[in-house]
């Protein structure tokens, strides 16, 4: 096809002489030594300097930790169900889990990214990317919780995703798998990839006040594997940089077969050019089919929809938007140093670390300084955009943050370390071992414009004896060091939850002074809220009963109920009239084929039920909320289908006290 494979060849490592499982090094024991660990220590009732924003790995979701003290603060459910908040099994979130191919309760949350404002973490939202249906969420940081998912069509595997512009401008998605696309016949055989399987890449604009997502384009490329991405910062604002393997095109047993070249690429996207193209109109619609779903906080619902088109560009034909530049052996990393201007490529199997000039690359692309075309891209010569090799760094280098001081940390997954070395220079300054082999690894704001250079946050693959064994399995695990000084410092480990990979921190103070509190009970437009208990009641319509239920300390309203019918669907909308901080309410109803639902203050979430035996029912709330939480209970009276019992509610009748106070208790006429 091209010469490429004769490049480099005194580069090419034989991967086959090192395992690529992970090596446990030795003295793996090392313990954190008190004056180290005195750095980690966040005395109780004091507060962190930075949240920590851990993706989840297969779990789905994203949690929240303190650095430097590696305290759990929360959970935030993202892409998974999770029956400890009722996410995904109240009938509000419902909506945020439906996709084209209908409600998907699982994915698989690989990478977190902060938005940012002048190449800084403004503390606004956090994204996240779903690996296997493919989807981009952003998480509100007033809230913590999931405000937005957007489908991506034409991609499989969205992995190289969501990395952002430096006033997020755009998040974009890379196809894991290049697949046919959507709206062509993909009844074909799988042995045709080089015929009819395509790489895209989405740019998703975010709107500047709401947040709301939308793909702006598509970059329809040639087919290979896009691995993972980071855009341009300063001079380089207005490209993108993707890594690419299996440029082999292979389509089975890629563990062989897409490691046959010395080179794979970074490809280097000009999405200022790409905007152009739009403006001239030289985009094409294509007719496709993905979800939006957006969370409104004032009904504290989720809202389906379906959009049917997308915006593409043909990167093949439309020149001037991408050039692919040769990079060793199957890269993974892909990051950009704070100043812009350099591009690390970490290769897998490769036994070096290539950086690459920016400055050079423009140089490269306007003398046209190509070794040749790539499926119809440019193809710039290795050493035309090079800036220099790290030698020896470590093996199978994987990810790349950075300081402010000119450092480079990249994490080596087979031989298990964090290698600190100088981007200007390219020599190795440090290194330290990881416990065990190490993925990602995160510095605040280490892919930003502003770093701060206090920790790097290891994220390892394999955690073995460094706690006390649960079994076969065992919680992944992360440690913290501390780099303000010229050696790196192990100063905390700590597990995580789900398989960690992509982390990001941001300081507190871009966060804390606008975390939601309370949800205004005023301002609650959900259509069943109850406001007050006054506005308690159960109205029948045909077989569905809704309940506007309220719960304040410590009891709900009404707390009897009867005249419900076996198979009538039964909503119970829980107001938790509570204006106060940290008091939510829980609910639950025995038998429900559901989750708990819980609720914060000022808010109204509903749970389905569809009773199908006669008796008594009964609910309370799940969480803890006063001294008398055990006493917040009530009773559902269910009765055989076609019963005349007569649909009545109340609170406070009490059966061994006939002089019970009325004023609460109101009967509902409406029963049909
Ligand atoms: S990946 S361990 Cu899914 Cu981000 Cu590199
Ligand atoms: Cu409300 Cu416990």
């Amino acid at each position: 096809m091209n010469n490429l494979s004769k490049l480099g060849i005194g580069l090419l490592v034989c991967f086959a002489a090192f395992s690529f499982n992970a090596c446990k090094p030795k003295n793996a024991g090392s313990a954190v030594s008190g004056d180290a660990a005195a750095k980690a220590f966040v005395a109780p009732g004091k507060y962190d300097e930075f949240y920590n924003f851990v993706s989840g790995g297969f779990s789905g979701q994203l949690s929240v930790y303190g650095l430097p003290s590696g305290r759990l603060f929360r959970v935030i459910p993202v892409f998974s169900v999770d029956p400890e908040k009722g996410w995904g099994y109240s009938e509000e979130t419902k909506a945020m889990l439906t996709t084209s191919h209908g409600f998907v309760p699982w994915d698989d949350l690989h990478h977190t990214e902060l938005s940012q404002t002048n190449g800084e973490i403004d503390g606004r939202w956090v994204f996240g990317n779903a690996n296997n249906t493919p989807r981009i969420a952003r998480i509100d940081l007033k809230t913590f919780r999931t405000a937005e998912i957007i489908e991506i069509p034409n991609s499989a595997g969205n992995h190289s995703s969501p990395f952002i512009t430096e006033n997020t401008e755009y998040v974009i998605a890379g196809t894991r798998f290049s697949v046919p696309l959507d709206n062509s016949n993909g009844d074909v055989p799988i042995s045709s990839y080089k015929q009819n399987f395509k790489g895209t890449v989405s740019f998703i604009s975010v709107d500047k006040t709401s947040g709301k997502m939308d793909i702006a384009f598509q970059l329809i490329l040639p087919g290979v594997n896009f691995d993972l991405s980071h855009a341009g910062k300063g001079p380089s604002h207005g490209w993108f940089f993707f890594s690419c393997y299996n440029s082999e095109q292979a389509n089975t047993l890629l563990e062989v077969n897409a490691s046959q070249r010395d080179k794979d690429f970074i490809m280097a996207v000009n999405w200022k050019k790409a905007e152009e193209y739009l403006k001239a109109g030289k985009g094409v619609k294509q007719k496709a089919s993905y979800s939006r779903n957006t969370w409104d906080e004032s009904t504290h619902s989720g809202k389906h929809e379906m959009l049917t088109e997308v915006m593409t560009l043909d990167a093949v034909a439309l020149k001037d938007i991408v050039y692919m530049i040769p990079c060793p052996k199957s890269p993974h990393g892909c990051d950009v140093d704070p100043t812009g201007e350099y591009i690390v490529g970490s290769g897998k199997l490769a036994a070096l670390i290539p950086v690459f000039s920016f400055s050079k690359m423009q140089k490269a692309i306007a003398a046209k300084d190509f070794e040749g075309e790539y499926d119809g891209i440019p193809v710039i010569k290795y050493e035309s955009a090079l800036h220099g090799e790290v030698q020896k760094p470590g093996l199978g280098p994987l990810h790349t943050e950075f300081d402010e001081r000119g450092n480079a940390y990249t994490s080596f997954f087979v031989s298990s370390e964090i290698v600190k070395w100088n981007v200007k220079d390219l020599k190795v300054l440090d290194r330290v071992p990881t416990y065990y082999s190490i993925g990602h690894l995160s510095v605040p704001g280490g892919d930003t414009r502003k770093p701060n250079g206090k920790y790097v946050v290891a994220y390892n693959k394999i955690t073995k004896d460094r706690y006390l064994p649960t079994g076969p399995e065992l919680a992944q695990a992360a440690q913290i060091y501390d780099i303000s000084g010229d050696k790196m410092q192990l100063i905390n480990d700590f597990p995580t939850i789900g398989e960690p990979h992509y982390a990001q921190s941001a300081h507190a103070d871009v966060i804390r002074p606008n975390s939601v509190k309370i949800f205004k009970i005023e301002e609650n437009k959900h259509p069943y809220a109850a406001k007050g208990e006054k506005e308690s009641k159960v109205v029948r319509e045909g077989n569905k009963v809704h309940v506007y239920l309220t719960a304040i300390r410590s009891h709900f309203s009404p707390d009897n109920i009867e005249g419900v019918y076996v198979g009538d669907e039964v909503y119970f909308h829980v107001t938790n009239l509570e204006q106060d901080w940290d008091v939510p309410h829980g609910f639950a109803v025995k038998g429900a084929k559901n989750a708990e639902l819980l609720i914060m203050p000022g808010e109204t979430q509903t749970l389905k039920w569809v009773p199908e035996k006669v008796g008594i029912w009964p609910i309370y709330c799940t969480d803890f909320c006063s001294a008398l939480h055990q006493e917040m209970q009530g009773y559902v009276r269910v009765s055989p289908k076609g019963s005349n019992v007569p649909l009545t509610f109340s609170l406070g009748k009490n059966s061994s006290d006939p002089k019970a106070p009325e004023n609460n208790s109101n009967s509902d006429s409406t029963k049909k």
